[in-house]
């Protein structure tokens, strides 16, 4: 027996009871409409927290999980479910997420990998009636066997894109059958290291029709959630197809998925494209493909997915602001794709990087409350725009003007617009008086 497995006993409560307390996140509180515990909708994800040994590319395991050194693997499967469910009900999350491999391990065949993952299935389902965690998302692990090495649903080779899609319907009926609000891809190993030896225009192809029978399915079955893919520029691929949100949004309008398929966005991978968290956020926002968040921080000095709680208030405000602004989520949340430290060894220490990572997205939330209610940012915003509100401004975008309207137009009205101020630090110093 493993659980119980951490030396906290209370459920984490909003600045009460012994031990650990939340000092921001309040989940009854109403922030902008909805309870926070609403608005935020966190979820734990089992992979970084459960299975994850607490090695690197130079040493192995840290952590000596007693779940994951037992004799039979499924019985070390059966002690992690328990471990799992024991946090997430100390932690009073709304959710969890998976991939198949993280709950169950991998069988001889195929027909034995399904059964595994379908008998921690029916003991998640069990444990759900007694805990009130719900499933956020499940997904597909394609990317750590070796028959994914050359990709999944890319791959030279059609009988790996079958059994790729043989281990998405067996993962998607599962969420289904679990109440699932999404249902994630995230193509780890969709895109080449050497185009020497890669035929592109076939690989988009294959994984244009992969996404679109993961849609089929998903319709055949009568799955409520939404299909999200999430982007990643690279690692473990060196030049990944999903790279960002625009280059998703291309790939979705090539294959007529633009109005099927949504976007996990996570921090991590918006910066090592080369991007902020909040242009992400923005983009996927105004494209009308946001879903969902994977909340994590990735280190500016280190070129790789470092998966960090996020802590940084400032950064998670601004991102919330972006969240919030535009409507906030609808079937998505904060899922928690973050490990803590290999050093972190001791078991409360997983309940510490959550607590605190909610608190910093709780803190996030309530600053950008105050920034939407304040819209001084917002009219700022509009005011720049405001000549396309005029006559000429909604002609132009109405089509109602061509090149020659518009030479004609400057020509006969010696037009001479002159420039006026971004004001950007005016900006950042009214950014900092809300912090
Ligand atoms: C890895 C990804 C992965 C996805 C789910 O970089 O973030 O954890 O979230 O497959
Ligand atoms: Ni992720
Ligand atoms: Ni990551």
């Amino acid at each position: 027996m493993t659980a119980p497995f951490f030396t906290q006993k209370d459920p984490i409560k909003y600045r009460k009871g012994k031990g650990l307390s939340y000092r921001w996140y309040d989940p009854d509180k109403v922030v902008l409409g909805k309870r926070m515990e609403e608005q935020l909708r966190f979820a734990v994800c089992y992979w970084h927290s459960f299975t994850w040994p607490g090695g690197d590319a130079f040493g192995g395991e840290t952590f000596n999980r007693p779940w994951m050194h037992t004799a039979d693997e499924m019985e070390g499967a059966r002690q992690k479910a328990d471990v799992a469910f024991e946090m997430f009900d100390l932690l009073g999350v709304p959710f969890f997420a998976f991939h198949d491999r993280d709950i169950a391990p991998e069988g001889a065949s195929l027909a034995e990998s399904n059964r595994n993952v379908r008998e921690i299935g029916e003991l998640f389902a069990k444990k759900m009636e007694k805990s009130k965690v719900r499933l956020l998302w499940g997904t597909a692990n394609l990317f750590s066997n070796r028959r994914y090495m050359a990709g999944a649903a890319t791959n030279p080779d059609p009988e790996v894109f079958a059994y790729a899609a043989a281990q998405v319907k067996n993962v998607l009926d599962l969420t289904n059958e679990l109440g699932g609000a999404n249902y994630v891809l995230w193509g780890g190993r969709e895109g080449y290291e050497t185009l020497l030896n890669t035929d592109m225009k076939r690989e988009l192809n294959q994984l244009g029709r992969f996404l679109n029978m993961v849609v089929e399915h998903k319709n055949k079955i009568g799955f409520k959630g939404t299909i999200l893919i999430e982007p990643k520029p690279k690692e473990p691929t060196k030049h990944q197809y999903d790279f960002d949100v625009a280059s998703i949004f291309g790939m979705l309008k090539q294959f007529g998925l633009e109005n099927e398929v949504k976007i996990n966005i996570e921090q991590n991978h918006a910066i090592l494209a080369g991007h902020t968290f909040e242009h992400e956020l923005a983009l996927a926002t105004a494209l009308g493909i946001f879903g969902s968040i994977d909340i994590n921080r990735g280190d500016y000095l280190l070129g790789w997915d470092t998966d960090q709680f996020a802590m940084n208030i400032p950064e998670m405000a601004l991102a919330c602001y972006y969240i919030f602004r535009a409507g906030g989520f609808t079937t998505g949340g904060f899922n928690f794709d973050a490990k803590i430290r290999r050093q972190s060894i001791e078991p409360d220490d997983l309940l510490e990087a959550h607590v605190a990572s909610m608190d910093a997205c709780a803190r996030g939330l309530l600053i950008a409350e105050k920034m939407i209610k304040d819209a001084t940012l917002d009219t700022f915003v509009e005011d720049r725009y405001a000549g396309w509100g005029g006559k000429e401004g909604k002609a132009i975008l109405a089509g109602k003007r061509s090149l020659d309207d518009l030479s004609d137009y400057v020509l006969k009205k010696k037009l001479d617009p002159q420039p006026k101020s971004g004001k950007q630090e005016y900006l950042e110093r009214l950014l900092n008086e809300y912090l």
